[in-house]
């Protein structure tokens, strides 16, 4: 039985073996059995039978596209999806009532699960100067005194505005306008700290930030890697998707620290033969990598295309497609053949005959496709890996023609539609002088303050309020205690959200919890219901309508509530029409039509079935580039070690959460049952550290500031991971990532390659 301080107790953990399969009736059956412990049956019912149809509710949960609307089952959705859904749709409610029976610091001692099990948020609430209680206050007020407090700021840059990519485009263009109309760009935002490497990185060698690949061109591959990726929990339509490419002849190659479950073998609940029997397999090679070795991996594989190349000469290389479209080769040739075999295979703990495998696989496919997450991108090399990656695309121009290309998967359903609304803040010059134009007012240039920067800039009283809306900022940020402190420090903090955590205990002097309409709830304004939009993974544009009622009348949308805020704070000195935005979403649409490229039109299109796919430039052959062309890069790197004693930790997401909410303490397809207070490591490693299954262990990490963070109080659970690589579930872990460990360039932080050793808890105390 374990538990943090001051939590109340989990129940007993039992573990049992690891699943090798994903999805299936269980997992059907699962979703239900949570839906109807924590909502009505009606409310369900409603919800899913809409769910990622043309005219119904997008899922909230990740990011992964729908098929395109001929092509769609009767039930579009996967079991994580339902629980998304029915977490939303809950029948439970936190009123006023509930904020005079629990103090802020009661609260405060809670956990993550029991926060979010409260319910939905039900009305305005205030926490003043001093009080250690919420209470109750109109919206009338409530937006007057943060507009106050924002006015009252030495400089707008004293205020950051966060975003979590559940909000929709429409608020986001919203948040962002009222921001930049301000004189801030500090719009730090949930990407920050989830996909910001891949950003980076192919920004700068291929001109644009997204993914170049549809659904179409998954089915239609004939390599896929899935690499740093556990998609039968984070985006399990993404197995149907593979499946569908593997009954087209598809290969599957997953690289990852861990064997997870639906990487080897997928069931298809919306299959009849995904009922009965073992599934398909779907890796046909895995390759269980050391923390971080994915670099060395793609540089070894280049090298060897390289080679090949010299071989056989005109027959692996795209020689033609490398003097049309890219630059940089000469020199990535040379700097590629110097990598040491030695270094590649202790990077990546691989054998050689592993990653020759591998190559054979790609000089036997026409089209290649590398899909990420997490694994890369949390990584203190996550720019330079996925700049590896284009690399190994482009050798055999991989890019641009179909079934082939980069495809980073998004997290949130919307977080990359946040970004083409504006929600960064570097947004080029180019996106900052149309919006500029269409609102008549002069944007502010300088870069703002990104999540990592934030924190800082608050933990040194260079900002002063708060403002989130949606997400979970303490606990999605590193260094909790240092974030923790930072916001304490605020003179206000305010969060626009549909249920408590912990980011509404642990805030500034004043705090405001500005309950908002979840993405299932009928949004109806002066002029009608409205509806949102949002962009999945693969830039395809669509609407989602809500449904249900909505969790309570005082509720306010998100988009009401910002066009408020903004009208409240700026006193109609801004030429910007805050009502008007509010009645009609329409409106808004129309100037986005105006500002962002690729959406003009946006209302007529975005009703079309299906919606709007963005163009991607690259899929022109237009890369905008330094050099105008796709880019070769040398990439350097360091091991990254542990030392004598330690592991490589990394920190991941259960079967049963959505990021910082866990739903329970199970995660099923790991065989992990009634806590998450666990840290899985090779039995290898438990052995030579000298440790035994079942012990209790506290977190120590290691940095080079030597501040000891420490989680206590963990069970050792033997799991096959990589030699030398644990694995523990964020964000119990958050503690133990400082700061100032972030990816290259990116300013990411590193939550996959921690370095921590494993103290003994001594019975009776330590
Ligand atoms: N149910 C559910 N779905 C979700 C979410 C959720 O919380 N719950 N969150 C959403 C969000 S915001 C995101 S960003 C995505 C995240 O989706 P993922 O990136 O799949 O999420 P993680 O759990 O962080 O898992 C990362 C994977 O990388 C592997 N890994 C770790 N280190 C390395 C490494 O060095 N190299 C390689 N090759 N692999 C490594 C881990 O073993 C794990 O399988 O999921 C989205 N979908
Ligand atoms: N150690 C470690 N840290 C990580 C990660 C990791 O893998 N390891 N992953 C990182 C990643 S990839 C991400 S994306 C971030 C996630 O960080 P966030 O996006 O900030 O966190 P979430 O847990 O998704 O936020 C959940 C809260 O969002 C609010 N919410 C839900 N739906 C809505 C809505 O429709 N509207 C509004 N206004 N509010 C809503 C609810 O109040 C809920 O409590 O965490 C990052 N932090
Ligand atoms: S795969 Fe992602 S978007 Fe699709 S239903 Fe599941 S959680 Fe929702
Ligand atoms: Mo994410």
């Amino acid at each position: 039985m374990k538990k943090a301080p001051g939590e109340e107790p989990d129940e007993q953990l039992t573990v049992t073996a690891p699943k090798e399969w994903a999805a299936g009736v269980p997992a059907v059956t699962h979703a239900l059995e949570y839906s109807l412990s924590e909502t009505s049956v009606r409310r369900t019912g409603v919800t899913l039978l809409t769910m990622n149809q043309v005219g119904g509710i997008d899922c909230p949960g990740c990011a992964w596209a729908d098929p395109s609307p001929g092509h769609r089952h009767l039930n579009e959705y996967c079991e994580n999806g339902a629980k998304h859904i029915n977490d939303e749709a809950t029948s439970r409610r936190v009123t006023a009532d509930f904020f005079r029976r629990h103090t802020v610091s009661e609260l405060g001692r809670r956990s993550d699960l029991w926060l979010n099990q409260q319910g939905r948020l039900t009305e305005p609430m205030v926490k003043r100067p001093g009080s250690d209680h919420y209470e109750p206050i109109s919206w009338h007020d409530a937006l007057g005194l943060l507009a106050e407090e924002l006015k009252a700021l030495g400089t707008p840059d004293e205020a950051v505005f966060y975003t979590s990519g559940r909000v929709s485009n429409e608020a986001a263009f919203l948040l962002q306008l009222f921001a930049r109309v301000l004189g801030t760009n500090n719009l730090p935002d949930c990407s920050n700290m989830c996909h910001e490497s891949s950003g980076f990185a192919l920004h700068e060698t291929l001109g644009t930030g997204k993914g170049t690949v549809s659904l179409e061109d998954i089915h239609h591959a004939d390599l896929i890697l899935v690499v740093g990726q556990n998609p039968g929990t984070n985006h399990p339509r993404q197995l149907s998707a593979l499946e569908e490419a593997k009954k087209n002849g598809a290969r599957i190659i997953a690289v990852n620290a861990l064997p997870e479950a639906g990487l080897l073998r997928f069931k298809n609940p919306q299959e009849p033969r995904g009922v009965v029997g073992r599934g398909v397999r779907i890796a046909d090679q895995f390759l269980q990598i050391r923390s971080g070795g994915d670099l060395a991996l793609f540089q070894g594989l280049n090298r060897m295309l390289l080679e090949a190349e010299d071989a056989r000469p005109g027959t692996v290389l795209d020689q033609e497609f490398i003097r049309s479209d890219t630059s940089g080769f000469e020199e990535f040739s040379r700097h590629a053949r110097t990598v040491a075999w030695e270094d590649v295979l202790s990077a990546t703990a691989l054998t050689r005959e592993e990653i020759e495998k591998v190559r054979d696989e790609v000089l036997r496919s026409e089209r290649v496709i590398v899909c990420w997450a997490m694994g890369v991108t949390q990584q203190r090399h996550g720019v330079p890996t996925i700049r590896e990656i284009v690399n190994f695309l482009l050798l055999r121009g991989n890019l641009g023609r179909a079934g082939a290309g980069a495809c980073p998967v998004r997290g949130h359903s919307n977080v990359q539609g946040d970004r083409t609304m504006g929600v960064w803040e570097q947004m080029p010059d180019s996106f900052l002088d149309a919006l500029g134009d269409e609102f008549g007012f002069d944007p502010p240039r300088a870069h703002g303050l990104d999540s990592v920067n934030s924190i800082r800039a608050m933990g040194e009283g260079r900002v002063k309020v708060f403002v989130g809306v949606a997400g979970n900022f303490v606990r999605a940020a590193p260094d909790s205690a240092v974030t923790e402190d930072a916001m304490r420090r605020c003179a206000l903090t305010a969060h626009i959200s549909t249920k408590l955590n912990r980011s509404h205990t642990v805030c500034g002097r004043t705090a405001l919890i500005l309950p908002t309409l979840g993405r299932t709830e009928r949004d109806i304004q002066a002029t009608g219901e409205q509806f949102i939009t949002v962009e999945n993974s693969m830039s395809e544009v669509h609407s989602s309508h809500g449904r249900l009622e909505p969790a309570s009348k005082v509720l306010l949308s998100e988009v009401a509530i910002l066009c408020r805020l903004a009208a409240r704070t700026l006193d109609g000195t801004s030429a910007v029409p805050w009502a008007e935005f509010e009645a009609d979403y329409g409106t808004i649409r129309n100037r986005i039509s105006r500002v962002v490229p690729g959406l003009h039109d946006f209302n007529r299109r975005v009703a079309r079935p299906g919606g709007i796919r963005l163009p991607n430039p690259v899929n022109e052959g237009v890369y905008a580039t330094a050099t105008g062309k796709a880019m070769f890069t040398c990439n350097d790197w360091e091991m990254l070690h542990a030392p004598e004693g330690h592991l490589l930790l990394q920190s991941l997401r259960s079967h049963d959460q959505w990021n910082t909410v866990p739903y329970t303490d199970n995660d099923r397809y790991r065989g992990i049952h009634g806590s998450r207070r666990v840290v899985l490591v090779n039995p290898e490693d438990v052995t030579r550290l000298g440790l035994s299954p079942g012990q209790s262990v506290d977190l120590v990490s290691v940095w080079a500031d030597s501040a000891g963070r420490r989680a206590e109080n963990f069970t050792v659970v033997p799991y096959p991971t990589a030699l030398g690589c644990a694995a523990a579930y964020y964000p119990e872990t958050n503690v133990l990532l400082p700061l100032d460990s972030v990816a290259e360039t990116s300013n990411q932080p590193t939550a996959k390659g921690m370095v921590v050793r494993l103290e003994p808890v001594v019975a009776g105390g330590k």
